[in-house]
């Protein structure tokens, strides 16, 4: 799949030759392209940002190099549509990684200052993505998020054993706990069915404190799912059990 960011900050996109993107990024599975308007620029200050009609605080982005660079990367990438990074778009889930994921490109617009003249958007902006309500300070972070979310995804990026698990667990549920060496820590001790071999009564344990945890703290993710009879049981023992230990946990 191949990115593309237009961006005033593309050092920040180094963070993103490491770990599994940057896997992707070294093999075939993904490509990377970064077009900085501050390169279309025709004037000697290099201005990228200008003051908002209307008054108030804050830049916004010039038109003429955004354009420029976007136009750059469009004739680079004539598939890909192109996404502005913006506090105002459709939330970005797991839905949305996934429906990316099948594309053979996007161009993502990671804005700056208080975000580009309205025009733009109606003009080359093909859809407008948001990744959660809380205030960042521009748009790159939230492509890097995106970019991580549909990378993950693509054939070949993760190992067998972790695309299996990716299958089973993203089932709604939150995870279960993990624990390594050692058996002991601090007098706590792994819970003993770990230890016991019973490679069916771990699967159950797992399970059960899935479902407990996800009851616990996202009851929203469990009324948008169905349990089986033996999910029911088990979440019914969790919370017969959590009641009378709750004060511990
Ligand atoms: C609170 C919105 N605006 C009030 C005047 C100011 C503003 C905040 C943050 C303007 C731009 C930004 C920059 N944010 C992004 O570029 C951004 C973002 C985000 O802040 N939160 C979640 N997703 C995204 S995607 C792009």
């Amino acid at each position: 799949m191949r990115f593309d960011v237009i961006t005033l900050f593309p050092e920040m996109f180094q963070a993103a030759r490491l770990g599994v993107t940057g896997k992707a990024l070294e093999g075939e599975q993904a490509s990377l392209q970064l077009w900085n308007p501050r390169d279309y620029t025709e004037d000697n200050h290099r201005t990228v940002d200008d003051r908002p009609y209307g008054g108030g605080p804050g830049m916004v982005m010039k038109v003429v190099p955004l354009k420029a660079a976007l136009q750059q990367a469009k004739d680079a990438a004539p598939d890909s549509r192109v996404i502005y990074l913006t506090p105002q778009g459709q939330r970005f889930d797991q839905k949305a990684a996934r429906e990316m994921a099948q594309r053979s490109g996007i161009i993502m617009l990671a804005g700056r200052y208080e975000g580009i003249d309205e025009r733009l958007v109606d003009c080359c902006v093909d859809e407008e993505w948001s990744i959660g309500d809380y205030v960042l300070s521009g748009g790159e972070l939230a492509a890097m998020v995106i970019m991580d979310a549909i990378t993950r995804l693509l054939p070949g990026v993760l190992g067998h054993a972790e695309s299996a698990e990716q299958d089973s667990y993203m089932n709604g549920l939150l995870d279960f706990p993990q624990y390594t060496r050692p058996d002991e820590l601090n007098g706590r001790d792994v819970p003993a069915v770990l230890l016991s071999g019973d490679h069916a009564a771990i699967g159950r344990w797992r399970l059960q404190q899935a479902l407990g945890r996800t009851w616990l703290r996202r009851p929203d993710l469990l009324e948008q799912r169905e349990l089986s009879d033996e999910e029911e049981r088990l979440l019914e023992e969790f919370i017969r059990t959590h009641q009378g230990a709750s004060a511990s946990s």
